[in-house]
Parts: structure tokens; sequence; C-alpha cells
């Protein structure tokens, strides 16, 4: 049922969006009580300063390390490279680069994507051995006249370009794939250690870059790719507008290609958290969500204007602006 509340709440938006010339798809669901609709009552979007750095979970070294490039006139696309290598490096993050929790084979296999303020994008898909598949993105975008790189590919690619191919395989990540096939799960991906990082950045000349990398869904079947590497999806930067990202279910956020969507509802003149808002109503109309998935989406617009929404309680994210740099709990639909 649609609650009384609620239903202001859309009528509210509704008027906003009247001004903006712009008529969502979930205008016309007023009618539908089966669809449950969210806005935050208030139109709770924040305003940073700039430079910002906003990235999701709790990632407070990461977007420090790209603050400091920041502050030391380095551009945003330097910035969220260098942010991302953080957790990349860290064996205590097991959904990101080194110390990720492998596929079902037990093999680490890393997606990552980044994109400049020219609207540049660089990808690299199931590549396995290297490190920092955010800096191999980068190599494709400013080496290759591709976009994306994918598995024995993109592993070549990278040695040719002097990364170092080593083991990522660290003792705790084969202890918790030893659980996972212990426990024999019939689903084929589930929800542990959603710890994605994806990261924007915007730099002194208001340019703005993101990037996005994982080790994806522990326990995947061997060959997935999730929405982390996917343009469009597990992030997508337009300078004119802002930029948006994602985390959680790569599924979910690639067949509603999720930070594309927020990136144009922005263009529309809809506000980041609002645009993050309508992404996740998105996910949540289709109703092919299980009990254990999770979507959380960041966006930021060219003023500074930050957004952030969850599919369910539990999606914190991290923001550095002027000399703060603080984790945050996002609001959620369910
Ligand atoms: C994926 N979106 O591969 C990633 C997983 C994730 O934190 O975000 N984990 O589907």
């Amino acid at each position: 049922m649609i609650e009384r509340r609620s239903f202001i709440r859309k009528l509210t938006l509704g008027s906003f969006l009247a001004g903006t010339g712009f008529s969502p798809s979930f205008a016309s669901t007023a009618n539908n009580n089966e669809i449950r609709y969210h806005t935050s009552e208030n139109n709770n979007t924040n305003n940073y300063s700039l430079p910002l750095v906003i990235a999701t979970w709790p990632n407070k070294k990461a977007t420090a390390a790209a603050m400091e490039k920041l502050q030391n006139g380095f551009t945003a696309l330097d910035a969220v490279e260098t942010g991302a290598r953080v957790p990349e490096n860290d064996p205590e993050n097991m959904s990101v680069g080194y110390g990720g929790v492998p596929d079902r084979d037990g093999n680490v296999t890393l997606d990552a994507c980044i994109m400049n303020e020219k609207g540049e994008a660089g990808s690299v898909t199931y590549l396995q051995y290297i490190r920092h598949p955010v800096s191999v993105a980068r190599k494709v975008m400013e080496e290759t006249p591709h976009v994306m790189l994918s598995g024995a590919g993109a592993l070549e690619f990278a040695i040719s370009q002097g990364f170092k191919k080593e083991n990522l395989l660290t003792d705790t990540a084969l202890k918790k794939w030893e659980e996972l096939k212990a426990k024999n799960r019939t689903i084929e991906i589930h929800e542990d250690n959603h710890d994605t990082i994806g990261i924007l950045a915007i730099d002194k000349n208001s340019n703005i870059s993101g990037a996005c990398t994982t080790s994806g869904l522990a326990y995947k079947i061997p060959g997935r790719v999730g929405d982390s590497p996917i343009i469009g999806a597990g992030m997508f930067c337009d300078n004119e507008v802002g930029g948006a990202c994602a985390t959680g279910t790569g599924e979910l956020v690639m067949k509603t290609l999720g930070s594309f969507l927020i990136v144009e509802l922005m263009r529309q003149g809809i506000p980041p958290q609002k645009a993050c808002e309508e992404a996740i109503n998105r996910i949540y109309k289709k109703k092919q969500y299980r009990d254990t998935d999770q979507v959380g989406y960041l966006a930021i617009n060219k003023k500074g204007e930050a957004g952030a929404f969850g599919l369910r309680k539990g999606f914190y994210y991290t923001v550095y602006s002027g000399d703060e740099n603080k984790v945050l709990i996002s609001e959620s639909l369910l």
C-alpha cells in the first residue's frame, strides 16, 4: 500500500519535476498500489565545497589519498585512480584487488573502470594476477583505441604496459573461499562483503572523473563479470553534469544501467539525491532482487551537491570535502 505520506512525497517530487520539464516513469505510478515509491522528505541533497571526493563504503584512506592529489594540484582523474588503488592494495578488503575472494574455481578475477573529464573511458574485466586493475583500465583508456579489455587479453596488455604478474590470493581469502565451498551454496552469487569501491572526484578546475574497482561477488560462477567495469553501470561521469557510481549486486545495476541513469536524471535538473533514489526505485519496481541483494548509489553534480541511496539499510559512504573526511550512512528504500 502506498502510504499517504509517500503519496504526498510523490506529489511533491512531481511538482518539482514539472518545473524541470522532465516526466519520469514513476510519475504515472500513483495508481499502482504495489509499487512502493521513495523520495526523501526534504530535498536533502548535501552541498559540499570543492575539491570533493566521494567513495562507496567506509573508505577514508582512499578518499584521503585522492584528496591529497587534488590538494597538490593533480587532476580528478589522478585522484580517483590513486584513491581506488588504496583498497586494491589492502588485503583486508576482500572485495577488491589483492586479497579479493576468488570465484568458484578459486581464481581471483578483477573488474575495474575509469573515466576522465573528457568522457574518455577505460575498463578491464576478468583480469587475473594484476594488483591494480584500475591503473590497467587507465592504460586501456590512454594507450589503446579501445574501451574494454577482458581476461587473457587484458592480462597480456597489462604485462606489456609493465604491470607485474603476482599471486593475489591471500590465506584469509582462501579460508573464506573454503568456507563458502563447504556451505555448498545453491545460489549462484551472494552478498558477502560488499566493499567494492566506486569513487568520484571534482578537482579545483571543476573537472569530474570517476573509477570503480572490485573482485566481484565472492564465489561467483567462473567467467561472471559484474557492473563495476561496465561504463554507465558501475560508474559514469559527464563533465557537463556530474558523476555516479554503484556498489552491490551488479546484475541489478546492469539491468537498469544505474550510473548512466543517474547522470541523465541530473542532466534534466534532478538533484543527485533524488536521482539516486529513482535509480533504486527502478530496481525495486522490477522485483528481481533477492533477500540478500543490496545496491548503493552515489552521485555528485558540478556544483558539489551529492546524493546517496541504498536498496537496503546498511549502505555507508565516505565524503572528503574541505578538511573533513567522514563516513556517512545513506538512506535506503527497504
Ligand atoms: C559486482 N558490484 O561485481 C560488484 C560487487 C560489489 O561490493 O559491489 N561488491 O557485482
